[in-house]
Order: C-alpha cells, then structure tokens, then sequence
C-alpha cells in the first residue's frame, strides 16, 4: 500500500490548525494534527477529523442542481451559469438594481476561492442589499475599530501568551476555539497562563474555559455594559490613567472617562449580578498587573449593548496603559495586508434599508432587516436572492418568517454545498468542490492570529473534470450575469496570483517561494505594538470618544431599567466542541454519542416552574415558540436559560439524511428581528426573555 501524508490548515474555525492528511493509495485515509506546525503544534479537534465525513458524505453536492416543479435535477456547468445569469439580468432589468439580495455565510471567511472573488461579483451586481452572518457575530468589533482606529479590521488582539491578567466576558474559546483571536491549542495556552497569571471569565454559565479558570463570576445576560462602566470607574478611583505611550496619538480620552465617570448606576449588583466590592478588587488586580487585557466575545456582542461594551474594552486597555503593548492587546502585522490603502475601512450610514430605515455599515445592511426587504411590497424589492455560504435560515434571527420569505422570491441562487433549511427553496444551487482541491490562504484568520504567522496550502487532491472550484464558480456567474446584463466582467485570476499580489502589498519580505517551500506555514513571531503607527481615522490619533458611542451612553443613562417579567427567563446561547454553526450535523463522527440539543436549566428554576429534569417543554419568546427537552445544570445562573443554535433540521425537502435525524429546535425561532444593538444594527440574540412552561 502506498503511504503518504500532505499538510494543510484547517478552514473549519478560526484555530487553522495545521493538519496531517494521510493518504493511502491515493485516498484520504486518516488525518491527524500536524506536529511540525509551528503555531497549532499539533492540535486538532473532533471537527478536523470529520473533514474525512465531509469528503464522503453521499449528501454532498459536487454539480449543478436545478430545482423545477419541486424536483432538483442534474445540469451542466454551462448551462447553470447561462440560467443564474440571465434569470438576475431580467430581474434587475425589470426592478432595478436592489431587486437582487445577497447573503454571505461565515465559510466565505475561511476560502480564499470565496471571500477573495465576492466582492467582484458583487460590485458587478450593485445592489445595496447586501447582507452577511457578520451583523449576527462581530459588528460591534468592526464599528468599534472603524471608529477607533479607522479601520474595521485595526482589530487589537489579546496576546494571550504574555499576558499576566486575562479579563475574558462572553467568551469560551475552550468550547469554540477561540473567536477574533485566532488562537490553536487554547487549552495549552490557557494552562499556561493560569500557571503564570489569572485568567478571569465573566458568563451567566460557568462554561468549559471557566472551569479552567483562576475566576469566574455569574453575569446577568446584557448587564455587562453596567460592569464595564463600573470597572472603569474603578480604575478611576484606583488612579491615573497611563497613557504616555500614546502621546499626541489620543483624541477625546477625557471627554469619554468623564462621560463613564458620571453615569449613574443605580444598583450594579442588581443589574450585573456582581458586587461592587468584587468588581472594584478586580480592576484593581488588572490595575496593578504588570500586562493584562480585556477581551470580549459573542456573549458581549451578539446582545442589546454589543458596540458599548466593545468600545468599553478598549477603554479598559487604553486607561491601564495595555492597548497596543505585548502581553495586552496588539494589532497583527499581516502578511497579507487586510487594513492599508485598497480596502475597505468601514464605513457606515452611506444609505439605509428601504423598510426600516436601518443604516448600512462596511458595504452591508444589517441581516435582521434582511426578511422584510424580501416580503414587504414596493420599489426596491428583493426578488432575487444569491446566498453563499450561508444557512440564514437557521442562523439569524425569526428564522420562520425567514423561511417562509424565501419562498415567496422569484428566484434564489446558492453557492452551497448542501440542501439544507435555506438553500431548499434555491432554484439552482452551485457547489464548489473541495478545499483540499485548491490553493488557499487564510487571509483573516492569519491578521487575527495571537502570533504572527503565514501559510500558503497548496492542493493536496486532484479535482475531477465536473467539479469546480469556488473561485472559477464565481467567474462563471460574473461572466454570465454581464452578458446577459450588457456589463463587462474582468475575469479574475486564480488564487495564487492573487495571493502573490497580496503579498507584494505588505511589508513582510516573504516571498511567494519562501511560502510554498514552508508546507507547515511560517512563524514569524509573538505580536508587536504596530497600532499607532497604522491608525486610519483622519486625525491620525485613537479616537477615544465617538459621538456614536458617547450619544449610545448617554442614551442608556437615560433609559428606564427594562420592565421584567418576574416569571420570563433569559436566554443565552452555547458551542459544542462538536458544532459547527448550523451545518456540520451531517458528520457521523460529530452526532454520535449523547444528545447536545438540550435547554439548560438550572434545578431550582425547574423546581419553581414543577418541571423535572428531562422532561419537554414549550419555550415562548415574543417572536415564536419551541418543543424542546431540558436538561438541569447547576453550572448556569438562576434566571437564565441556555440553548445552542445550529439545529432545527426537521423540514421537509432537505439533503441531509444524517441531520435530519438529529433532534433539536432552532434557537432562531425565538430571536426577532427587532432586537438590535443601537449602533451597529448587530442582532441581540444573547438575553432573550422568554417563557417555559411543562408541554
Ligand atoms: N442564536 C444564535 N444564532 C447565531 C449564532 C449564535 O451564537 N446564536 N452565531 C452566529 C454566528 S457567530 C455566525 S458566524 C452565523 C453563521 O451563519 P451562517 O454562515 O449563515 O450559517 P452556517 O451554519 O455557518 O452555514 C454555512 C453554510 O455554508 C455551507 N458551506 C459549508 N462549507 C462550504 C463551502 O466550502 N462553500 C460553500 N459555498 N458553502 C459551504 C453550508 O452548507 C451552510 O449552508 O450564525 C449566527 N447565528
Ligand atoms: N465548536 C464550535 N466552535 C465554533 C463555532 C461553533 O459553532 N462550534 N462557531 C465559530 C464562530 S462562527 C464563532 S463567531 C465563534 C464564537 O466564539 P465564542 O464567542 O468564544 O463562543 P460562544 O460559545 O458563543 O461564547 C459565548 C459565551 O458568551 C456567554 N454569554 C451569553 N450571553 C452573555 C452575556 O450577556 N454576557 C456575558 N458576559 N456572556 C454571555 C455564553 O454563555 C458563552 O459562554 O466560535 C467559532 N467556533
Ligand atoms: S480547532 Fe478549528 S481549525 Fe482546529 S481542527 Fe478544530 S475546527 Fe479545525
Ligand atoms: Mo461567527
């Protein structure tokens, strides 16, 4: 038998861990993380094996399915490029350019054949309604880092493996493998961090990385901007702030601390669950930290508050001296420049959407306005609908409104690769083949890695002659939709070249030889002050004080405590080590075993409500309801309640016999669309209130 093992990083999470793909006889056989990566070291999760599930799963699309009369079928390449293009060229031609939606799931992030090729396709459309899965995930960073900095992707880092105080809210990067922190092996780095310094969780669940915590504190769902504040407050009282690094690089600091200083908080422990004692002991243990930094993932972002406590955070580290200093939080270097002259720094409020209103940011409009764009009658209209790399249906909010919006359009494109709750009510669906086929660079994932790294994965796999690649799909339809349109399409070339020309606009030295000689990828050291030298705003300086997020504060200082329901839980979400999003329960390798679909409840709100342990309930929100099982778990807060999204896969007309067979509701029934974060127009899908009662 013919043995041999290839080298690639995983495009399943933001980790890219580096992967050891054996092969026998020229099939995959097994694969195993690969030892000589100098970043993952080795590391691989249950997800990076069930890769070798993806490439055989029978459900798999590999060509053109056209859906007539309820029946998919078979069709060429050419002829699904010739019937996408002509069918959105007779719809704009007849409703004009927003008649046309587009909405980009999280996997166009993790192929360069995708992200590096949409926006053509896109500028080629021209319409403004646009939307993705980052206004239900990172706005509130994007707005926060525009405003700041100037650009959407000056995104500080924590630099989690020199850093002695680590303040982390909403966050369980054991579970998820770390998020806007590309962060391989966390466990390892977390272990050392706890030998070395603290590492401080802050979650209404006492979750897997608070387990392996030196604290952790129980925090009302939304209360975190109330903590902030009082942390900064405290810092306040603990003395001045540290700014020298930044002098005559720092705009409105006074004005913002001023601001904070004066807000009055009632009663923080009430609102926060935390007492004011601990928090004071806290800043004053970050205070005097030699390095620390303040962190905060999708449980501070995805709820009512996100921008305000991205843009508290950033506070947090400015006042403590942290921003942009090793062992705080520093801006990567990118080899492949992802801030800098040609990109988009993240602009906002250029043009609304049409029904509410709502204002665009970085070239999108914000998904939870995406339903009634499609179903609300008029000029400006979504009639047609191109999703890539997406499952909306499942993964934003109102999720049946949703549904069953898309199946009033007249037409619907997906580049996907599977039949699932969204890309059912497709007339045509385009799947692009195998990564493993194709050349790939991480290129956000690299500008957000907690060191500085690069790896260029060549193919490992021959693609047949009927599939293609994502980045020649998106060619086709560009080709397509101009000729059918009267425009003119620019072919784009293959990855490599675009790559190589990334490569040449940043300051790195690394050539593209250099890059395909290391199948490992490169490690080019720990991160590095680099911000203040990179600032885009026009000032030049930090912009400590936004009129957006001075106006939000000022707004929330002048809002009532919301009336609460003495008998409404909230409701906040979780990840499975074995999920991914919506999309990998087809994975023998990640379903087997116990259920993962459960409501987490805590055993005294069970016993209030005379519910028992296992038992199905009825889950209302104000915007739908679900059956579900619940489940007692003492690890999360009274109060609160705790769901994980991604399923919901019991619908008829789906490919996935494997899913299908996999039960659980979809939290996205529950969430609405009209709960946003002020600023940013990111959906609030953390926080719900809700009501379960015995089925
Ligand atoms: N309630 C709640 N909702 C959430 C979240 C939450 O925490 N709670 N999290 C949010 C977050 S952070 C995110 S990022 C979004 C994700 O939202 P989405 O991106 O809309 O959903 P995914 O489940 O990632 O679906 C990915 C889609 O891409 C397809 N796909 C997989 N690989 C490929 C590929 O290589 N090429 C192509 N063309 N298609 C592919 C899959 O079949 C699937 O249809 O969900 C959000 N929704
Ligand atoms: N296994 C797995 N890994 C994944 C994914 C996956 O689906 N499965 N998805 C990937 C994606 S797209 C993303 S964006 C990342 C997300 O990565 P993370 O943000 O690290 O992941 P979550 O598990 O969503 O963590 C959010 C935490 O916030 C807590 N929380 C909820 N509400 C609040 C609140 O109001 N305040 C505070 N302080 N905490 C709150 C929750 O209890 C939860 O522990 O994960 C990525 N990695
Ligand atoms: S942690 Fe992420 S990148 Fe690493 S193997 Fe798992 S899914 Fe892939
Ligand atoms: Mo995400």
């Amino acid at each position: 038998m013919a043995r041999h093992s290839k080298f690639r990083a995983c495009p399943l999470c933001e980790a890219i861990c580096g992967l050891e793909l054996q092969y026998e006889d020229g099939r995959l056989a097994a694969i195993r993380g690969d030892d000589a990566d100098p970043f993952s070291r080795g590391h691989i999760c249950p997800k990076g094996n069930a890769i070798l599930d993806l490439e055989n799963d029978p459900d798999r699309l590999r060509r053109p399915m056209r859906r007539e009369n309820g029946q998919w079928h078979e069709i060429s390449w050419d002829e699904a490029f010739t019937f996408a293009g002509e069918r959105l060229a007779a719809i704009q031609a007849e409703h004009g350019a927003a008649a046309i939606g587009a909405y980009l799931g999280n996997p166009n992030v993790h192929h360069f054949g995708h992200i590096a090729y949409l926006p053509a396709l896109l500028k080629l459309i021209r319409s403004p309604n646009v939307f993705s899965a980052s206004s239900v995930d990172q706005w509130p960073h994007q707005l926060v880092n525009a405003q700041m900095y100037g650009h959407q992707f000056l995104l500080p880092i924590p630099d989690i493996d020199h850093t002695d105080y680590f303040l982390m809210l909403g966050a369980n990067p054991i579970a998820s493998n770390g998020s806007l922190m590309t962060v391989p092996d966390v466990r390892a780095r977390i272990k050392a961090l706890t030998a070395r310094g603290k590492l401080v969780v802050i979650d209404p669940r006492r979750t897997e990385t608070a387990e392996l915590a030196s604290e952790h504190h129980f925090i009302t769902p939304a209360g975190d901007v109330y903590f902030l504040i009082a942390f900064l407050q405290a810092l306040q009282q603990l003395g001045p702030p540290r700014l020298n690094a930044y002098a005559g690089k720092l705009q409105g600091f006074e004005q913002a601390i001023t601001a904070i200083g004066a807000f009055r908080i009632a009663d923080i422990a009430k609102r926060t669950a935390i007492p004011a004692e601990t928090i004071t002991r806290m800043a004053s243990d970050f205070y005097q930290a030699p390095r620390a930094v303040a962190y905060g993932r999708m449980g501070v972002s995805v709820q009512a508050h996100g921008s305000l406590c991205q843009w508290l955070l950033q506070l947090i580290n400015l006042y403590t001296g942290n921003l942009d200093k090793p062992g705080g939080a520093l801006v990567n270097d990118a080899v492949l420049p992802i801030t800098g002259p040609g990109t988009s720094p993240g602009a906002r409020g250029r043009w609304h959407s049409r029904v509410r209103g709502l204002p665009e940011f970085a070239g999108e409009l914000p998904v939870s306005a995406l339903c009634e764009e499609i179903s609300t009658p008029g000029p400006g209209q979504i009639r047609a609908l191109i999703t890539s790399a997406g499952n909306p249906v499942l993964s934003t909010p109102d999720g049946v409104a949703l549904d069953a919006a898309l199946s009033g359009l007249d037409f619907m494109l997906s580049i996907d690769i599977y039949i699932n709750e969204s890309t059912r009510h497709a007339d045509l669906i385009l799947p692009p083949a195998s990564f493993l086929t194709q050349d790939h660079y991480d290129s956000v994932f690299n500008a957000f890695a907690v060191r500085r790294v690069a790896r260029l994965n060549r193919p490992v796999q021959e693609r047949s002659l009927e599939e293609r690649a994502d980045w020649e799909i998106i060619n086709g339809l560009g080709a397509a939709f101009a000729a059918a349109s009267g425009r003119e399409w620019r072919t784009l070339p293959p990855p490599k070249a675009l790559i190589a020309a990334g490569l040449a606009r940043g300051s790195s030295g690394l050539s593209m030889a250099e890059l395909e000689a290391a199948e490992h990828g490169i490690d080019l050291g720990p991160l590095r002050p680099s911000l203040l030298e990179r600032l885009e705003t026009p000032s030049g300086c930090i912009e400590a004080a936004p009129e957006l997020f001075m106006q939000a504060l000022a707004e929330l200082q002048s809002q009532a405590l919301p009336e609460i329901d003495a008998a409404s839980l909230m409701l906040i979400g979780r990840r499975d080590i074995r999920s991914n999003n919506s999309w990998m329960h087809n994975a023998p390798r990640l379903v087997k075993g116990k259920p993962r679909h459960q409501l987490l409840m805590h055993a005294d709100d069970l016993q209030s409500r005379h519910l028992i342990d296992g038992q199905q309930v009825r889950v209302r929100s104000s915007t739908g309801e679900i059956i579900v099982d619940v489940k007692a778990c003492n690890e999360l807060m009274r109060g609160v309640v705790c769901l994980p999204h991604g399923f919901g896969h019991q619908r008829v007309g789906l490919q996935l016999r494997r899913a299908e067979a996999v039960t659980g509701p979809s939290y996205n029934d529950l969430t609405g669309r009209t709960a946003l974060d002020g600023p940013s127009g990111n959906a609030a899908l953390n926080g719900v209130p809700v009501w379960v009662e015995a089925l």
